[in-house]
């Protein structure tokens, strides 16, 4: 089922695949979601976000809703990271205005708690999801999966939640490295399967969102972010060798050239604090930059708008560039910002 890529007709797929377009292709990181009315009266048919995920007609609904306002060049799969912890088994709610929460591991032997044998079947109506929409979707709209990395994930089950400082996790994987080791094991071969079924099914191009990989010093960046991402990414390649992998190591700062160099994504996320200037100089030059306007920016709107993404594009425009933000859009954004950022975009141009 897995589809060829076709640079010639999406223009993201072709960014991914090197080129060059102006202007860029665009989407947002967590595009689908609480700005959006028709969002939140679809989350409110059902008890939990959970069966949200869960659910294909729904999921796909909401994967579709902002590409109906504005002509985003890709579809984001609609779930969540924390599917993955729910699968291999651990408890996982999503409280009102508190975020989720789980019943943490807190020692090795509540490994014997995760069933990575449960995967498929669980996340099967996932899989559905990505098969309908990829059935679905325009054809110049790229669809892209995803997976929280190893390192993130590992975060939200061993703090059992939110954190500010995750410092639960850093303390295990610090103080605790082969129980850490075993959970990180299990989880990055969960990420690939889970990835290659998600690419079975559908999925054109797939990101890794290690929304949390900028909390550890370098030698532990090393050894639970690079390392794993590069596993992750070479398995895929060997069994998709033409689905693009999009990484998203958020605020790594000065070690993205050697996460680059060691995972060889086709396309690096850049988080909002990452100079542009700096990473268009020291990235690898094949490789495809994606981001990395603030969303503060785009929920003040206006000429502070403007000139932010004047800057991106004139940073980027010698290399392949993905036009996006640098973290998730906030739920506060006014819609005008987004229909305003994305006319600009197709306006100007470079
Ligand atoms: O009540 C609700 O409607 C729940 C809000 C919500 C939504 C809309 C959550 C709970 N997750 C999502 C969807 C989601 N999450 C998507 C779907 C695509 C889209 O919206 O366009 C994606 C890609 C994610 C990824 C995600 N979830 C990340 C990685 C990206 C990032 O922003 O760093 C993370 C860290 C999560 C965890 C999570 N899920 C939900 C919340 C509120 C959180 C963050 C909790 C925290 O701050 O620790």
């Amino acid at each position: 089922m897995e589809k060829g890529v076709e640079p010639g007709t999406k223009p993201l797929l072709a960014v991914l695949s090197g080129e060059r377009r102006d202007p860029p292709p665009v989407w947002l990181m967590r595009q689908a979601g609480r700005y959006l009315p028709e969002y939140r009266r679809v989350r409110a048919r059902v008890a939990g976000f959970l069966e949200l995920c869960y659910t294909p007609e729904l999921a796909v609904e909401v994967t579709l809703q902002p590409l109906r306002r504005f002509p985003l060049d890709a579809a984001i799969l609609f779930s969540d990271i924390l599917v993955v912890p729910h699968a291999l088994g651990m408890e996982v709610r999503f409280l009102e205005g508190e975020g989720p929460k789980l019943d943490p591991l807190r020692e090795p032997a509540d490994l014997a708690r995760l069933a990575p044998a449960a995967l498929y079947p669980r996340l099967r109506p996932v899989y559905e999801t990505v098969a309908a929409l990829a059935r679905e979707l325009p054809p110049k709209v790229t669809l892209i999966g995803f997976s929280g990395a190893p390192w993130t994930l590992a975060c939200y089950m061993l703090e059992g939640g939110g954190s500010k400082d995750w410092l639960t996790a850093r303390r295990v994987a610090l103080a605790e490295p082969e129980f850490f080791a075993r959970l990180v094991a299990i989880l990055t071969e969960s990420v690939i399967a889970y990835l290659d079924a998600q690419i079975a099914h559908g999925a054109e191009a797939v990101q890794l969102f290690d929304s949390w990989a900028g909390v550890l010093p370098e030698g532990e960046t090393r050894r639970w972010v690079i390392e794993p991402a590069r596993r992750i990414a070479e398995a895929l390649r060997r069994r998709h060798p033409r689905v693009p992998l999009i990484a998203f190591p958020r605020g790594i700062g000065p070690l993205y050239p050697e996460f680059v160099e060691a995972v060889r994504p086709a396309g690096i996320g850049l988080d909002t604090t990452l100079p542009c200037g700096w990473a268009a100089a020291e990235l690898p030059a094949g490789i495809a930059v994606q981001g990395n306007l603030d969303p503060v920016t785009l929920l003040v709107g206006g000429a502070r708008l403007d000139t932010a993404v004047a800057e991106i594009l004139a940073a980027f425009r010698r290399r392949p560039h993905i036009f996006n933000l640098g973290h998730g859009i906030l739920p506060q954004t006014p819609i005008a910002h987004v229909e305003a950022l994305i006319t600009h975009l197709h306006s100007r141009g470079r």
